[in-house]
C-alpha cells in the first residue's frame, strides 16, 4: 500500500468504513492540522474519506472542539432540512470509529478523525471572479443565519481569545521584549507598522466586551479555501474547517472573507504591486453577504462592517510577526522568514483599505 509518511495505517482502519485501506496521500492546505485522502476499496468501488490529525498544541481540548463540531454540524443539516437548498449544498459528516468514538489518539499523542469526502468538487486559493466573490459571501451568510439559532454560550471556546486584538498585542509585545531569537532586528519596519495601529486592534473586541455589538456564533475562519464549489466551480455547497466556530460577531468573519478575497493574490505574496484590494470582488462580497443577513445584522454591527477587514488583516499580520519572533512555532512555516514575508503581506493589506476606507463603507452603510 503507498503511504504517506507519519500515517498511523491502525489508525485509520478502525473508522467504521466497510472497506479496505488502499492507499493515503496528504492534502497540502492549512498551517495548523495536517489532512490526509484515503482511497478505500469498498465493495469493489473505489471511495475516497479525509482523515485528519488534529493539531493538539494548537487545540487543546480536543473532547470540546469535536462537541462543537457535533452541534454546528447538526443546526447545519438542520437549516438544510428546513429551507429551499442549492443542488449539491451540503455540511461535513464525521465518521465514527467501529465502536462510535469521534476520535481516536495515536501513540504520539495525535488525534485522528474522519469525514465522508465531497466529490465533485473545487476550491480556490486566490478568487478568480466577481461571481465566486458573491457565492462565498452568500454560503458565509447563509452559515452565520442558521447559526444564530444556538446561543454562543452552548459552544465552547477552543482557542479562548482567538480573533481578541488586545490580547494578540499583549503576545507580541512579550515575545518582542524577549526576542528569544534574536530576530526583531530584521523586523523593525513591520514591529513599528504594528505598533502604530494597535487602537485599531482593538476595534471590534472592544465592541463586543462594551456590549455594543452582540456575541454569536462566527466561523473564525472564513478563508476563500474553505468553501467547496461544485464542479463547474460556480456554486458555492460547502463551508469547511469549523475547528473554530465558536462565539465571536459576524464582522471577524466578514473581515476575515474580505481581507483574503477581495485582495485577488497569495497569503504571502511578497510582490506588493499586487495586494490591492479588488473593489468589483469587494462590492460582491458586500452583496452576496448582505443579501442573506442584511436583516439579521444590527446597526452598530452594520457600521463596523467596512472597518473589519482592516481589523482582521491587522491581527493575522501581528500573529505572524509574533511566531516570526518566537522561532515559528505555530504556523506551519515553508521557507525560513516566512512568517516574517507573510506578516509584510497583511500589513501591506491594512495600508491598501486604510486609503479606501470611505469607499469601502459606502457599499455597507447601515
Ligand atoms: C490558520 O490552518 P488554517 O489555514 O486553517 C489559522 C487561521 C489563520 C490562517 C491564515 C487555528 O488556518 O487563524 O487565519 O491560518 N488557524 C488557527 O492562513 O490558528
Ligand atoms: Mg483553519
Amino acid at each position: 500500500m503507498e503511504q504517506s509518511k507519519n500515517v498511523p495505517i491502525h489508525i485509520l482502519t478502525q473508522f467504521d468504513i466497510p472497506g479496505t485501506l488502499h492507499s493515503v496521500e496528504e492534502l497540502k492546505r492549512g498551517h495548523i492540522n495536517r489532512t490526509y485522502i484515503g482511497h478505500w476499496d469498498v465493495g469493489g468501488v473505489r471511495k475516497r474519506y479525509i482523515h485528519q490529525s488534529v493539531n493538539h498544541r494548537v487545540f487543546t481540548d480536543i473532547e470540546a472542539l469535536m462537541g462543537n463540531l457535533e452541534i454546528v454540524t447538526d443546526k447545519l443539516r438542520e437549516d438544510l432540512q428546513a429551507r429551499p437548498v442549492i443542488p449539491g449544498e451540503t455540511t461535513l459528516t464525521l465518521v465514527r470509529t467501529k465502536t462510535g468514538a469521534s476520535h481516536l489518539r495515536d501513540e504520539g499523542g495525535e488525534h485522528w478523525r474522519s469525514f465522508e469526502y465531497i466529490e465533485n468538487t473545487v476550491s480556490y486559493d486566490v478568487c478568480p471572479s466577481a461571481h465566486v466573490a458573491r457565492e462565498s459571501a452568500a454560503i458565509l451568510g447563509r452559515f452565520q443565519r442558521a447559526l444564530s439559532k444556538i446561543s454562543a454560550s452552548e459552544i465552547k471556546d477552543t482557542i479562548p481569545y482567538f480573533h481578541h486584538g488586545l490580547r494578540r498585542y499583549d503576545a507580541f509585545d512579550r515575545a518582542l521584549k524577549e526576542d528569544c531569537k534574536g530576530r526583531a532586528r530584521e523586523a523593525m519596519a513591520e514591529i513599528d507598522f504594528a505598533q502604530s495601529r494597535r487602537e485599531l486592534g482593538g476595534a471590534l473586541i472592544s465592541a463586543l466586551e462594551r456590549h455594543e455589538i452582540p456575541l454569536r456564533v462566527s466561523h473564525n475562519d472564513m478563508k476563500l479555501n474553505n468553501v467547496l464549489f461544485n464542479s463547474a466551480g460556480d456554486v458555492a455547497i460547502c463551508l469547511l474547517d469549523l475547528d473554530t466556530a465558536m462565539a465571536g460577531t459576524p464582522l471577524f468573519d466578514f473581515g476575515d472573507l474580505v481581507r483574503n478575497t477581495a485582495v485577488p493574490c497569495s497569503e504571502d505574496e511578497q510582490d506588493f504591486s499586487k495586494v490591492v484590494v479588488d473593489m468589483e470582488l469587494y462590492r460582491s462580497i458586500c452583496d452576496g453577504y448582505l443579501s442573506e443577513v442584511g436583516d439579521m445584522l444590527t446597526t452598530t454591527e452594520r457600521s463596523l462592517l467596512s472597518v473589519s477587514p482592516r481589523v482582521l488583516a491587522l491581527i493575522l499580520g501581528v500573529r505572524f510577526l509574533t511566531d516570526y519572533l518566537q522561532g515559528d512555532t505555530y504556523f506551519r512555516i515553508h521557507r525560513p522568514r516566512h512568517n516574517l514575508e507573510r506578516a509584510r503581506t497583511q500589513f501591506e493589506i491594512v495600508r491598501a483599505m486604510e486609503h479606501l476606507g470611505p469607499e469601502m463603507a459606502s457599499f455597507v452603510a447601515p
